[in-house]
C-alpha cells in the first residue's frame, strides 16, 4: 500500500515546477484559489487570494490587477462587469474583499488576476469560479418535507427515504443551481447523476443554531425536456438519540431543497421541494447510523429511480414535515467530505469456516467498498468493524462500548456487484466478513479512507525510521478524526469534538492539512453551542451535556482562531469570535476568579501515564498535578491572548484591561505554586513545570532553576521518558528545545519503550492511541486513534527540526523563519510546507563537519535564516559564500549566524559542530 502520506509530497513538487506562463511574462506563474469568507453568512462577500510562484529568486508582487466576470465569454474578452479591481498598489495577496457590484443568490462568478513583480508583470491566471449563496434577491420558497410510513418509531433503524420530482426545461439554459439541506445526511442526484464526489452531507452543526445547505452548480446535469431530481436521506447524528441535552431529539429525515434555473433571455424557474414530490422508504438502503453501520439490500435497488422515466407509482405523496427544523440555514463554507485515498488491504485469512478476517494494514476512517461474483439473490453479506483483534484472531469490540459497526449487505445476484455504505463510517484496521458463498478474494476489497476535502499540504521525514513511522501515524490519525468538525475518535460510540485534545494540536496538524475552514467552522460550532451565560461546552457541536466551566479545554476557542491568524493569516475569525471569547473570559472572571485564582479544571493533566498497566487514569499524587494549577495557569494565558487578539483589533483598552488581569492572575500564581527556594511549582511534576515556563509565568531568574527540575524529573525518575498526558504534553517539546535540550526531545521522540510513540508503534499500532498504555488498558476508555497525546510534537517537528516558521510578529507566513535545531542521531530532516503563499522548504544533512541545505522561500515573503555555528563565529569563507548565494548577515545569535534571504531557492553550506546543539 502506498500511503497519501509520501504521495502528497509529489503532487507539490509538481505543482512547484509548474511551467511558466506566455513567453515575455519571465518570472511569474499564479496559483488563484477562491477563498471563501470564513465568516460571511451565505458568502454574499467573498474574498479572493492567489499564490505567485517562480523559478527566480527574489520576486515580490508590486500591484494586482482583479477581474470577475458574469460570464466566461465576458472574462475571457477582459470585461470585468461585475468588478474590474483596477491596477492596485499592494503586495497583497490574501482574502481580498470582493469589491464590485452587488452579488446577487445563486450566481456564477468567473474571476482572474494579473500581477505585476519586481520581475515583470504575469500572465492572467486561470480563470476560477464561484457560486453565491441564498442571498437576496433569492429566498428559500421551498418547504421542508419528509415521509409517515410504518416503522418510523424505531428511529435509529429506520431506511433511508427516497425523494423524486420530475420538471422540465426549456430550451437556453443557462445556469442551473441546486441549493439542498437534508437532515440528517443527504446524496442528491440529477438525472441519475449523483451532484458531486461528496460524502456525509451535510456537515454536522448545533442544530438548534442553524443548519448548513449547500450549493450545487448542477448545470451540465440537467438537458431541455424532463428532467428529474432525487434526493436521499440518511439518518446522521440530527436523527440519534445521541444528542443528550435534546429531550426528544429532532425527528424524522426532512428536506428543504430548491433548483434555481437561469435561461439566456433572463427568465427564471424554481423547483421547490413540496408535496407534489413523490417519497419511498422501500430502496435499497434498509438501516444506516452513525455508529452501527448500514443494511443494503441490493434485490430493492430501484433502478433509474433518479431520472425523468422511472414510473414512481408505487411511491407516496411527499408530506409537509410535522415539526420542521426551526434554526435558520446557513451556507456551508468548509468544504464538504470524500474519499480522499484509498487503500489495498495487506491480508485475508479464515477465522472458522465462512467466516474470513481482512487485515487493512492501517487502522483508518471510511468504509469498504466490496465486489462480490457468483452471489445468488439473498445471500448476505456482513461486515463487522474493529482497531485490533484478540489472541485467537477474532474482532477485539470491547473498546467500542455501546457501537456495533457492523455492514450487511444482500445480494441481487448479478453476475458481479460492488458497494459501498453511503451513511455511515467505521474507524478500523479489521473487517470480519461473513456470508460469501466462496472464498473472498483480496482483490476484491479497497479501503476508502473519507474525511474533509482538504490538500495535505506538509510533508516531513528525517534519518529516523521510527519518527518517520510516528509522523505518518500522526498523519492517519488526524486525517481520519476530520469529520466536518475534528472528533477525539471514529470507531466507539462517542465521535465527539472535544475541544481539549486540539488546544495545541491544531496548529500542528495545519503543517500536515490545509485545514483552515474545517477550524473556521469549527469555531462557529463553539460559538453556537456557548450557553447566553457564556459558558462554553467542552465539546462542539455539543451533542453532549459538559458545561464544565473549566478552562483547559475552552481554550481551545482562542488557539484555534490564533492559530487561524497565525498559519493562515486570516484575523477575520479572531474578529468574529472576539465578543464571544470576550464574555466567557468575563463569565468566568465573575463567577470564579478568587483574588486571582481560577480554580477550576475537570479533567487534569488527561491521560497521563499510569503507574499500573490496566489503570485509565493514574492514582499516583506525585504524577497528578493540581487541577487549580492547570486553570490559573490556562487563565492567565487567555488573558495575554485577549490582550494580543484585543491590539490586533485595534482596541486597546480591552488590551490593556486583558493585560492587567493577566499580571494579577500571574502574581497570585506564583504565591500560591512557586516554591523559590527549590526553583519548582507545587508537587514538582513536569507538567507543573513546563506549563508556567512555557506561557511566560516563572518569576524572572528562576527560569533555569524550573527547566532543570524538568529535565531531572525526565532523565532520573523516567529514564528519559513523557510523563505528561494532554496538558503537558501541549508544551513539552518545544520547552526542551527553547531550554537547549533537543537532544532529550529527541529522545523521548524516538523512545520506543513505555510510556512512547515509539511504544505504540513497536507494539503494532498505525495510528496514535487515546492511552500511553493503549495495549494494556481497560477498554471503556481505551480508543486506538485519538490525537490528543500527540500534544506539540508535529508542530516541534516542523518548528524546530525541519525549522520552519514565521518569523517574530509575522503571521501567515509574510515573513518566514528557517531556524533548524541539530541534535546528536539526527543526521537529516527533510520537510516542506505548502503555506498560503507558497512552498516553504528546508532540507538539511550534517556530513563530514558540514552542514547542508537546501531551502526554499516563497514569492513575495523573506526568510530570516539560521545558520547553526561551529563556535561563536561563522568562519569568513562560509559567510561569503552565504552572501553570494542571495543572503544578508544580520547578527550572530545564541549559537546561529543570522541572515535574511528573499524569495527563491537556495543550496547552503556551512561547517558545523555535528551534534554539539
Ligand atoms: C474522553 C475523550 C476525549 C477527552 C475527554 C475529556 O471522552 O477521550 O478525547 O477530551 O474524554
Amino acid at each position: 500500500m502506498k500511503s497519501k502520506f509520501f504521495s502528497a509530497f509529489l503532487f507539490l513538487f509538481a505543482f512547484s515546477a509548474l511551467p511558466l506562463h506566455a513567453r515575455g511574462v519571465e518570472a511569474v506563474s499564479l496559483k488563484t484559489e477562491m477563498r471563501v469568507d470564513p465568516v460571511g453568512v451565505d458568502n454574499p462577500a467573498p474574498a479572493l487570494s492567489w499564490q505567485l510562484a517562480s523559478d527566480k529568486n527574489n520576486v515580490v508582487q508590486q500591484s494586482y490587477r482583479i477581474l470577475v466576470s458574469s460570464s466566461l465569454r465576458k472574462l475571457d474578452a477582459g470585461e470585468g462587469d461585475l468588478w474590474d479591481s483596477g491596477e492596485v498598489a499592494s503586495s497583497q495577496t490574501l482574502y481580498i474583499p470582493y469589491g464590485g457590484r452587488p452579488l446577487e443568490g445563486g450566481m456564477k462568478c468567473y474571476w482572474k488576476v494579473r500581477v505585476t513583480t519586481n520581475r515583470g508583470r504575469s500572465a492572467w491566471s486561470k480563470p476560477a469560479t464561484w457560486v453565491t449563496g441564498m442571498v437576496a434577491p433569492l429566498s428559500w420558497k421551498a418547504d421542508w418535507i419528509g415521509g409517515r410510513f410504518p416503522g418510523d418509531d424505531r428511529m435509529k433503524h429506520i431506511p433511508a427515504r427516497y425523494f423524486r420530482k420530475t420538471f422540465d426545461a426549456r430550451p437556453g439554459l443557462r445556469q442551473a443551481t441546486l441549493f439542498v439541506c437534508g437532515q440528517g445526511l443527504y446524496e442528491a442526484w440529477v438525472n441519475g447523476r449523483k451532484t458531486g464526489d461528496y460524502d456525509l452531507a451535510p456537515a454536522s452543526t448545533e442544530y438548534e443554531k442553524k443548519l448548513y445547505y449547500n450549493v450545487y452548480d448542477v448545470t451540465a446535469l440537467l438537458g431541455e425536456g424532463p428532467n428529474a431530481l432525487g434526493v436521499v436521506l440518511g439518518n446522521g447524528p440530527y436523527t440519534l438519540e445521541r444528542i443528550q441535552n435534546r429531550g426528544e431529539g429532532y425527528g424524522l429525515p426532512t428536506l428543504r431543497a430548491q433548483l434555481e434555473l437561469v435561461y439566456e433571455d433572463g427568465t427564471r424557474e424554481t423547483v421547490v421541494s413540496d408535496t407534489s414530490w413523490r417519497c419511498t422508504v422501500d430502496g435499497p438502503i434498509r438501516a444506516n447510523s452513525e455508529f452501527d453501520g448500514e443494511v443494503y439490500d441490493a434485490r430493492r435497488e430501484m433502478p433509474g429511480w433518479a431520472t425523468a422515466a422511472f414510473d414512481d407509482a408505487a411511491w407516496q405523496q411527499a408530506i409537509l414535515t410535522e415539526r420542521p427544523p426551526r434554526s435558520p440555514l446557513v451556507w456551508q463554507f468548509s468544504p464538504l467530505m470524500k474519499v480522499q485515498v484509498r487503500v489495498r488491504p495487506l491480508s485475508i485469512r479464515p477465522l472458522r469456516p465462512g467466516v474470513y478476517i481482512l487485515d487493512m494494514g492501517q487502522n483508518m476512517t471510511g468504509w469498504l467498498r466490496t465486489r462480490v461474483k457468483g452471489a445468488q439473490p439473498g445471500d448476505t453479506l456482513r461486515l463487522r468493524f474493529a482497531e485490533t483483534l484478540q489472541a485467537d484472531g477474532s474482532l477485539y469490540t470491547a473498546n467500542l462500548r455501546s457501537a456495533h459497526p457492523c455492514d450487511v449487505y444482500i445480494a441481487r445476484g448479478a453476475e458481479e456487484e460492488t458497494w459501498r455504505p453511503a451513511f455511515t463510517y467505521h474507524g478500523f484496521r479489521y473487517v470480519e466478513l461473513s456470508g460469501f458463498r466462496s472464498e473472498p478474494r483480496l482483490e476484491d476489497f479497497e479501503g476508502q479512507m473519507v474525511y474533509d476535502e482538504m490538500p495535505t499540504t506538509g510533508h516531513i521525514e528525517t534519518s529516523d525510521t521510527l519518527f518517520n513511522q510516528i509522523c505518518k501515524n500522526a498523519w492517519w490519525g488526524i486525517a481520519g478524526n476530520y469529520k466536518g468538525h475534528p472528533l477525539d475518535c471514529p470507531q466507539r460510540d462517542e465521535r465527539l469534538g472535544w475541544l481539549g485534545d486540539r488546544v495545541i494540536g491544531a496548529l500542528g496538524e495545519a503543517y500536515f492539512f490545509g485545514n483552515h475552514l474545517l477550524y473556521a467552522k469549527w469555531l462557529d460550532d463553539i460559538r453556537d453551542a456557548q450557553r447566553d451565560n457564556g459558558s462554553i461546552s467542552d465539546v462542539s457541536p455539543g451533542y453532549w451535556d459538559v458545561y464544565n466551566d473549566d478552562v483547559s479545554w475552552p481554550a481551545a476557542y482562542f488557539t484555534v482562531a490564533q492559530m487561524l491568524y497565525d498559519q493562515y493569516g486570516d484575523l477575520r475569525p479572531v474578529r468574529a469570535h472576539y465578543a464571544s471569547m470576550k464574555k466567557w473570559m468575563d463569565y468566568m472572571r465573575d463567577n470564579y476568579l478568587k483574588d486571582g485564582m481560577m480554580y477550576r479544571d475537570t479533567y487534569g493533566d488527561w491521560c497521563l501515564p499510569p503507574e499500573r498497566q490496566e489503570l485509565i487514569h493514574s492514582q499516583d499524587e506525585s504524577r497528578i498535578t493540581n487541577g487549580g494549577l492547570i486553570g490559573t495557569a490556562f487563565y492567565y494565558y487567555l488573558s495575554r491572548t485577549m490582550a494580543r487578539f484585543a491590539a490586533l483589533l485595534d482596541q486597546p483598552e480591552d488590551s490593556a484591561r486583558f493585560a492587567a488581569q493577566a499580571d494579577t492572575v500571574k502574581a497570585a500564581f506564583n504565591k500560591a505554586f512557586f516554591h523559590p527556594e527549590q526553583g519548582c511549582y507545587d508537587n514538582n511534576t513536569v507538567t507543573a513545570n513546563i506549563i508556567p515556563l512555557r506561557f511566560g509565568m516563572v518569576p524572572d531568574g528562576y527560569e533555569r532553576a524550573v527547566f532543570d527540575h524538568i529535565v531531572r524529573k525526565t532523565e532520573d525518575d523516567w529514564n528519559g521518558h513523557i510523563s505528561t498526558g494532554v496538558i503537558g504534553g501541549q508544551q513539552l517539546m518545544r520547552g526542551l528545545s527553547d531550554y537547549g535540550r533537543t537532544d532529550l526531545a529527541w529522545r523521548i521522540a524516538t523512545n520506543d519503550t513505555y510510556p512512547s510513540w515509539g511504544y505504540m508503534v513497536r507494539n503494532g499500532a498505525t495510528t496514535i492511541w487515546e492511552l500511553w498504555n493503549g495495549n494494556t488498558a481497560d477498554p471503556a476508555m481505551n480508543s486506538g486513534n485519538h490525537v490528543m497525546l500527540l500534544g506539540d510534537l508535529i508542530l516541534w517537528a516542523y518548528h524546530y527540526l525541519g525549522g520552519i516558521g514565521n518569523a517574530p510578529g509575522s503571521a501567515g507566513f509574510a515573513q518566514v523563519q528557517l531556524k533548524p535545531y541539530l541534535t546528536p542521531g539526527l543526521d537529516h530532516v527533510d520537510a516542506s510546507y505548502e503555506s498560503v503563499r507558497g512552498r516553504i522548504a528546508s532540507s538539511w544533512l550534517v556530513k563530514d563537519g558540514r552542514f547542508h541545505w537546501e531551502i526554499q522561500i516563497p514569492c513575495n515573503t523573506s526568510a530570516l535564516v539560521y545558520l547553526p555555528l561551529d563556535g561563536d563565529r561563522l568562519a569568513a569563507a562560509d559567510r561569503r559564500q552565504v552572501e553570494k548565494a542571495g543572503g544578508t548577515y544580520l547578527r550572530t545569535e545564541s549559537g546561529y549566524a543570522v541572515f535574511s534571504f528573499p524569495s527563491g531557492h537556495y543550496r547552503l553550506q556551512v561547517s558545523c559542530k555535528e551534534g554539539k546543539r
